[in-house]
C-alpha cells in the first residue's frame, strides 16, 4: 500500500478509537472499571487498594503508550542527534504518582477514586518499589530520566531488567538478614514486553581469520548465544507530551544455537541448560563500590551493552546509510564504567562486521563516547581479570589490546619512554592478576570525561586520573549531579509543593527550578514562617506514624528529627553519628536533673544497607540496634534522646523521611564522598544539614553560605597530613570515652563489637572518626542552639530550599546537553 493509503487508513482508526483517552474524572473511572473487569479481572464491585492500584496504574500505562507513541514517531520524524545513556542500574522506585504528576492529572484520578470509595495516597502506597540499583549512582540515573524527558531531550535509557532488585533489609534481633526482592511477581503495569525487539547476544569461543577481497578480517565463532528480549518503561515528561524510553533488557535462551543438544542428547536436561540462560539477567549486584571480578557480572555488562547496541546501530541504520555520520546523529553516555565494553564493542561491529578500517572506527568511536566517573579511590575502580574477558569475549579482549597499543604508541610520542608513567597509564595491568583498567580504556576512548562535583572532578584531576589531566586536560569537565524536583518536592512533600507554589504565585518552578530563588525575598515573613513550620510538622507528624508502624517506638514531634539514610559505609562514617549518639546519652545521665530541662530533645534516625559481604557495615547497624535498646528504655532520658532505626531503607522510605527530617547528616571523611545526592534532597525539603565539606555539600555551602548549615570537620587537604600523624594525633577525651563504653560491653556484644573498636582507635582510625569528634559535637552544639530559636530555624529552612535550584538534575541535564553531548531539545506537539 501507498504510504497515502496508510495514512487514510490509520486516521480511520484513530476515529473509530473516539481519539486519546479523556483525563475528566468520569473518564477515569470508566477506564478504571474497566480495567478491574478485563485486566485485574476482579468482580466488579469488590476490589481492594492493591486492585485499584493495579487498574489504576493500567490506565495510567494506557496514557502514557498514546503519549510515548507520539514521541517517538515525532523523534522518527525530525531524526535529531540522539542521546543514550547506558546504566547498569536504576533505581525507580514507584511510578504511579510520578507518573500521574507529570501527566498533570493528579486531582482528577484523586477524585476519580474518592466517588469509586478509595483514597489516592492510600492506593498509591500498594505499589512495590523498582530497585533495580544500589544507591546515589542508580538513583541518580532515574532523576536524570525524568529531566531528560522533562526538557525534551530525544533520550533514551538503557539498562537490565533484573528479575530480583536490591536484596530487601530485614532486621532480626538487631542484625541485617538479606531476603530476596522478587519484585515481579504481582506484575509490573510500567514496562512493556516487546516480544518482536530481540537480539541475539554472543558468548565464549574462538576468534578466526578469514580473507575477504584480499583483506585479513578477524571473526569471532561464539559458542554460545543468549536472546536479549526488551522491556520497555515509559518515562513521562513533566508539562510536556513527551514520553521517552528506558529501555531494560531479559535475558532469555535463544531458540537458534541448540537443535543439536535436542536431537542428540537428553531432551529435559537440554531444556534446564536452555533456562540457565534467563540467569544472565536475574539478579543485581549488592555491592556498590567493590568489585570482585565475578564471570556473572562481566557478563550482564556485556549483554546489556551488546544488545544496546545493536538496538541503536538498527535504529541508526534505518535512515542513514554511512556509518561515518554515526557521531554526528549518536550520544553514548557511559554512566561509570560499568558499561564500558562498549567501547570495544562498538569497534568489534565498525571493523569486523562494517569493514570501515581499523582508524576510521577509531575515530568515531572516540567521538561518541562520553564517561562519567562516580568514584573518588583509585581502588575501587573497575579491573577485569584477562583470562576471565580472554575467555568470555576472546575478539574484545584483541581488540582491547590494539587499543592499548595504539595508546602506547601515542604516549610514547607525548612523554617518550617514562616507562613507570607508561605503565601506570596502561589500559592493561601486569602483576599477579593481570588485568584491564576499565577506567583508563574509557578515559581514552572517550571524548570527555567527567565527575559528580566540583570537588571531585578536581580530586580527579590532582590525585586518580593525574596522569591523563597533565596530557588532556581538554577531555575534563565537571558536572555537579542534581535530584529531580518533581519526585523530590512534588510528588513526596505535596504540602510543601503547594506552599511554595502558592508563595511564588506560580508552578512554573517545577519546570523552571531557578525560581525558588524566588523564595528568598520571604525569609523573614511572618505569615510563611507560620505555614512553613505548619507543613513541616505535619509531615513530621506522618514520620512519626511511620517509626510507631515499624517500630513500635513513640517520639514526641517537638524533638529535632535528625536524619541520617544511606547505604552503610565507613567512609559515610554512620559510627561517628552514634558514638555522637552515645555521647549524648553519656551526658545526659550525667547531668543533674535539673539541667536536664536545658536539652533539646532529639530523635536520631539512622537507615540503610550493608553490602551483604560487608562485615564491618553489619557491625555498624547491630551497634546501632545495641545503643537504640539502651537508649530507648532509659526512663532517666525519657524524651530528650531516642534512637531509631529505620528497616528497608529504600526509595519509597526516603519519600516519606526526607520532608519529615529537621536535620540531616552528611558527615563523610572529605574527599570521599564523590557527590552525595541526598543532601540535595533534604536541602530542597528545607531541612537543614550538617555535613563536612565532601562532595555535593561544598557546593551548597557556596549557595546557601556556611552560616546557614552546620559544618565541621578536617578539609579534604588536611586528611593526608592527619593520616600520616596517625596515632600521634591527640584525639578528644570523649572519644575514647564512648569507645570505651562500646569495648567495656556496654551495649553488650562485648566481643562482637571489637573489631569495630580497633578500627577507629589509634594508626588504624582510617576515616579519622577521633580526630573529627570534637568538631562534629561542636556542630552538633549549634545545631541544638539554633533549634531552640524558632524564627531562625525556620528562616534557614526555607533559605535552604530557595538556595536548592542549583541541585536541580534540570540544571545537570542541561549542562550535559550543551557540553557533552551536544544535543537539543525536540518537542513533541500537543
Ligand atoms: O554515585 C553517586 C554519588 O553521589 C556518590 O557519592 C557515589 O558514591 C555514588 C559500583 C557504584 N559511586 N560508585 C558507585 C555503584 C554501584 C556499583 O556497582 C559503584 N556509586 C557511587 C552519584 O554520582
Amino acid at each position: 500500500s501507498t504510504s497515502g493509503e496508510r495514512t487514510a487508513k490509520a486516521e480511520r482508526m484513530f476515529e473509530l478509537m473516539d481519539g486519546f483517552l479523556k483525563n475528566d474524572p468520569l473518564s477515569l473511572q470508566k477506564d478504571i472499571l474497566n480495567h478491574v473487569e478485563y485486566t485485574v479481572a476482579r468482580s466488579r464491585f469488590s476490589f481492594d487498594d492493591f486492585e485499584a492500584y493495579q487498574a489504576l496504574s493500567h490506565c495510567i500505562r494506557d496514557r502514557l503508550i498514546e503519549r510515548w507513541h507520539d514521541t517517538q514517531l515525532h523523534f522518527k520524524r525530525k531524526d535529531p542527534k540522539r542521546v543514550y545513556f547506558l546504566s547498569l542500574e536504576y533505581l525507580m522506585g514507584r511510578s504511579l504518582s510520578n507518573s500521574i504528576i507529570n501527566l498533570g492529572i493528579r486531582d482528577q484520578c484523586a477524585d476519580a477514586l474518592s466517588q469509586l470509595g478509595f483514597e489516592f495516597e492510600v492506593v498509591a502506597e500498594q505499589e512495590g518499589d523498582a530497585a533495580l540499583g544500589n544507591g546515589g549512582l542508580a538513583r541518580l540515573s532515574a532523576c536524570q530520566m525524568d529531566s531528560l524527558a522533562t526538557m525534551d531531550f530525544p533520550a533514551w535509557g538503557y539498562g537490565l531488567r533484573y528479575q530480583y532488585g536490591l536484596f530487601r533489609q530485614v532486621i532480626l534481633d538487631g542484625f541485617q538478614h538479606e531476603q530476596p526482592d522478587y519484585w515481579l511477581n504481582f506484575g509490573n503495569p510500567w514496562e512493556i514486553e516487546r516480544v518482536h525487539v530481540t537480539y541475539p547476544v554472543k558468548f565464549y569461543g574462538t576468534v578466526e581469520e578469514e580473507i575477504l577481497n584480499e583483506e585479513k578480517y578477524q571473526v569471532w565463532i561464539p559458542g554460545e548465544m543468549i536472546e536479549a528480549v526488551a522491556y520497555d518503561n515509559p518515562i513521562p515528561g513533566y508539562g510536556t507530551r513527551n514520553t521517552i524510553t528506558l529501555r531494560l533488557w531479559a535475558a532469555k535462551p535463544s531458540n537458534q544455537h541448540d537443535m543439536e543438544a535436542y536431537n542428540t542428547g537428553d531432551y529435559i536436561d537440554a531444556v534446564v541448560n536452555r533456562q540457565r540462560a534467563e540467569t544472565i539477567s536475574s539478579i543485581l549486584y549488592p555491592d556498590d563500590r567493590s568489585h570482585q571480578g565475578k564471570e556473572l557480572r562481566l557478563k550482564q555488562q556485556y549483554f546489556f551493552v551488546s544488545a544496546s547496541l545493536q538496538d541503536i546501530i538498527r535504529r541508526f541504520k534505518d535512515v542513514h546509510k554511512d556509518l561515518s555520520q554515526f557521531p554526528d546523529k549518536v550520544a553514548l553516555q557511559l554512566n561509570d564504567t560499568h558499561p564500558a565494553l562498549a567501547i570495544p564493542e562498538v569497534m568489534r561491529v565498525l571493523v569486523d562486521e562494517e569493514h570501515l578500517g581499523w582508524n576510521k572506527a577509531f575515530d568515531i568511536t572516540c567521538k561518541i563516547f562520553s564517561f562519567t566517573t562516580h568514584t573518588v579511590q583509585a581502588e575501587a575502580l573497575e579491573k577485569i581479570p584477562v583470562d576471565l574477558l580472554g575467555s568470555l569475549l576472546p575478539r574484545h579482549l584483541q581488540i582491547i589490546y590494539d587499543i592499548n597499543s595504539y595508546f602506547m604508541e601515542e604516549l610514547k610520542k607525548r612523554i617518550g619512554l617514562d616507562y613507570n608513567r607508561l605503565s601506570r597509564m596502561s589500559i592493561v595491568e601486569e602483576g599477579a592478576v593481570k588485568s584491564i583498567r576499565v577506567a583508563n580504556l574509557s578515559l581514552f576512548c572517550s571524548h570527555t570525561v567527567n565527575g559528580v562535583s566540583k570537588l571531585h572532578s578536581e580530586l580527579l584531576q590532582t590525585r586518580v586520573f593525574k596522569d591523563f589531566y597533565e596530557l588532556w586536560p581538554e577531555k575534563f569537565q565537571y558536572k555537579t549531579n542534581g535530584v529531580t524536583q518533581r519526585r523530590w518536592i512534588v510528588v513526596s512533600n505535596p504540602n510543601l509543593c503547594a506552599l511554595i507554589s502558592k508563595w511564588l504565585g506560580t508552578e512554573s518552578w517545577i519546570r523552571d527550578i531557578d525560581l525558588l530563588m524566588g523564595l528568598r525575598e520571604y525569609a523573614t515573613d511572618i505569615s510563611l514562617h507560620q505555614e512553613w513550620q505548619m507543613v513541616r510538622r505535619v509531615n513530621k507528624m506522618r514520620l512519626a506514624e511511620y517509626i510507631e508502624a515499624t517500630s513500635g517506638l513513640k517520639v514526641s514531634l517537638d524533638a529535632m528529627f535528625d536524619v541520617q539514610i544511606k547505604r552503610i559505609h565507613e567512609y559515610k562514617r554512620q559510627l561517628l553519628n552514634i558514638l555522637g549518639i552515645i555521647h549524648r546519652y553519656d551526658c545526659i545521665k550525667n547531668m543533674a536533673k535539673d539541667d536536664r530541662r536545658k536539652v533539646v530533645p532529639r530523635v536520631c534516625i539512622i537507615g540503610g544497607k550493608a553490602a551483604p559481604g560487608y562485615e564491618m557495615a553489619k557491625k555498624i547497624i547491630k551497634l546501632c540496634h545495641a545503643v537504640a535498646e539502651k537508649i530507648n528504655n532509659d526512663s532517666d532520658v525519657g524524651d530528650l534522646l531516642k534512637l531509631v532505626f529505620i528497616p528497608d531503607y529504600n526509595v519509597s522510605v526516603a519519600e516519606l523521611v526526607i520532608p519529615g527530617a529537621d536535620l540531616s547528616q552528611h558527615i563523610s571523611t572529605a574527599g570521599h564522598e564523590a557527590s552525595g545526592t541526598g543532601s540535595m534532597k533534604f536541602l530542597m525539603n528545607g531541612c537543614l544539614l550538617l555535613a563536612t565539606a565532601d562532595g555535593s555539600t561544598v557546593e551548597i555551602i557556596e549557595e546557601i553560605g556556611e552560616d546557614n548549615m552546620f559544618l565541621f570537620g578536617a578539609k579534604v587537604h588536611e586528611v593526608p597530613t592527619l593520616r600520616e600523624k596517625g596515632s600521634t594525633i591527640k584525639v578528644p577525651l570523649q572519644f575514647a570515652r564512648v569507645v570505651r563504653m562500646v569495648r567495656d560491653g556496654y551495649f553488650g556484644f562485648q566481643d562482637y563489637f571489637k573489631s569495630l573498636c580497633d578500627r577507629v582507635e589509634g594508626n588504624n582510625d582510617y576515616y579519622l572518626l577521633g580526630s573529627d569528634f570534637e568538631s562534629y559535637l561542636g556542630a552538633q552544639a549549634a545545631a541544638d542552639k539554633a533549634f531552640t530559636d524558632k524564627e531562625k530555624w525556620t528562616r534557614m529552612s526555607i533559605l535552604s530550599t530557595a538556595g536548592s535550584g542549583r541541585f536541580s538534575s534540570d540544571r545537570t541535564i542541561q549542562d550535559y546537553a550543551e557540553k557533552t553531548w551536544g544535543i537539543e531539545p525536540c518537542r513533541c506537539p500537543l
